[in-house]
């Protein structure tokens, strides 16, 4: 699909400035280093999991330079012309996450004190060769990469993406492809939003209506879809060897039309609600005082605790406008016990901080500043997903021909000149975890949709969570922002080529 969008590898190297998110420090000289047919990519120390990284460098390598770039394990120095990775677990200056990148006449070398940071360091080595390097069918022309050193580490742990795959489905070809481009961008969050009051999305084995039903309507009236344990599970596995942990979220106690339709009998009046294909939110409540409602819940946790190797589980709570207050606090201060009972930490949306919150749960900004406050007031840490700057599904403009603009309009610069640690008074660097970008789908329905609110603006929350804030400013990032263009086109993603930028 890129193939003929690609423009060879023609032309100099890629600049490090142009790399996103940028890194902590780099130091570029003159010359370039140039990956040849014979190139090999070495694994000098790390065992199995250096060489898993190995391996998805090479494939993401071979398509565009036609090379075969065997993987390979080799102590001492790596050969002539090859690309080494290695794993140094007592170089505590890399971090969990950080890399040391050099590249020398001879070869390029990637250190990092953990398989994360390998990985991370090898996309940065992708966004170091030339966009055709992303086409997925053989480009002429030469591979170079400019010679220098790059250190880098982030800022936060969290950096976060979330796809709302509730109001129109989207399927897990879309959800790896999307993993695949948040990868590029060292993104390591995938959020998923697996139900609202116009589907469920996800197989609940003790409860089956939640798909059969629930999981057939959509906005717009589609057919809707669901995911299968095992297709969740292999989005999860995918993620995970990408270094992306996938955060599933049942929206609960609002949110719930759906869940009611499958499950009469979790309604106060055991009647069953219509099924629902609008966009209005805030009308559903599951009902607070029946017992069947916490053997619901329990279930549903349960379940999706065994299907997720992360910490967190996302029970959303978020716009409960039918729910009693005081039902609603003591409904999530019990959800908070079941969560920990499966293991896990609970994460909702802010509203989560009306209640009695343990230090341990994590609260997600994106309206109320209040609201965050009184989580970190509490003790819990935030997720920083401001609707005027972070939602993807706010238009660009107001002539953008999708998305919504009950926040505003947001353009590209708008999703890059924020900063999470000011964004909130009362909120420090301290209290937060990281950044979100969540992409609510009412007007997203295909793949071009999806690609045309993502992107470009999601590399810039991507830079905003992983880069230092010191000099981070539009003027500068519009420039290498530019240089993302031919990328983006080969690896086919339809962005929107907003004004604002001057693309190449
Ligand atoms: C608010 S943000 C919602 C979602 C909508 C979104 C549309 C939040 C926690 N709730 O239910 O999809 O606005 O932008």
């Amino acid at each position: 699909m890129g193939a003929e969008l690609a423009t060879g590898a023609q032309g100099p190297p890629p600049a490090f400035a142009t790399v996103i998110p940028q890194p902590l420090a780099q130091a570029p000289e003159r010359g370039a280093f140039t990956l040849g047919p014979a190139a090999r990519i070495v694994v000098r120390s790390g065992g199995p999991e250096a060489s898993r990284v190995a391996q998805l460098l090479a494939a993401s390598l071979r398509p565009a330079t036609g090379y075969r770039l065997p993987v390979g394990v080799a102590r001492g120095t790596a050969p002539d012309g090859s690309i080494g990775l290695a794993l140094t677990p007592g170089d505590r200056a890399l971090g969990d996450e950080g890399y040391r990148l050099v590249v020398a006449r001879g070869g390029v070398t990637l250190t990092a004190a953990r398989p994360a940071g390998l990985f991370h360091g090898s996309q940065t080595v992708r966004q170091l060769l030339p966009a055709a390097i992303e086409a997925d069918t053989r480009q002429e022309g030469s591979w170079r990469i400019t010679l220098g050193t790059i250190h880098d580490r982030p800022r936060f742990a969290w950096r976060g993406a979330m796809l709302d795959v509730a109001r129109h489905f989207h399927d897990i070809h879309e959800v790896k492809r999307l993993v695949d481009l948040m990868a590029l961008y060292k993104l390591n969050r995938l959020h998923l939003h697996l139900s609202d009051d116009q589907g469920w999305r996800i197989a609940i084995r003790s409860w089956p209506r939640l798909t059969s039903v629930g999981g057939r309507t959509e906005v717009g009236g589609g057919k809707g879809g669901w995911f299968t344990q095992r297709e969740y599970a292999s989005i999860v596995s995918y993620a995970r060897a990408r270094f992306v942990d996938v955060v599933p979220e049942i929206d609960m106690p609002g949110h719930v039309n759906a869940a009611l339709r499958s499950y009469p009998t979790l309604t106060c009046n055991g009647v069953a609600p219509a099924p629902y294909t609008g966009i209005e939110v805030g009308f559903s409540s599951l009902c607070i005082d029946k017992e069947l409602t916490y053997r619901f819940v329990d279930d549903v946790v349960r379940e999706l605790a065994g299907l997720t190797p992360g910490p967190y589980l996302h029970i959303g709570g978020d716009e409960a406008h039918s729910t009693d207050p005081a039902a609603y606090r003591s409904f999530v201060e019990r959800i908070q016990g079941i969560v920990r009972s499966h293991g896990k930490r609970m994460l909702g949306w802010e509203e989560i901080a009306k209640t009695k919150l343990r230090r341990t749960s994590v609260a997600q900004h994106w309206q109320e500043p209040a609201l965050a406050r009184s989580a970190v007031e509490q003790g819990a840490k935030l997720v920083m997903s401001p609707a005027q700057k972070a939602y993807l599904d706010m238009k660009y403009a107001a002539d953008s021909p999708i998305g919504l603009t009950w926040a505003g309009t947001t353009s590209v610069r708008d999703a890059y000149a924020w900063e999470p640690a000011t964004q909130v008074a009362g909120v420090g660097e301290r209290d937060i975890l990281g950044v979100e970008a969540p992409l609510w789908t009412e007007t997203v329905a295909t793949r071009a949709d999806l690609d045309y609110l993502m992107f470009p603006r999601l590399l810039g929350h991507a830079e905003i969570a992983w880069s230092p804030a010191a000099g981070r400013t539009w003027r500068r990032y519009r420039g290498r922002l530019a240089a993302h263009g031919p990328r983006l086109r080969a690896l086919g993603v339809s962005f929107y080529a907003s004004p604002e930028v001057p693309w190449r």
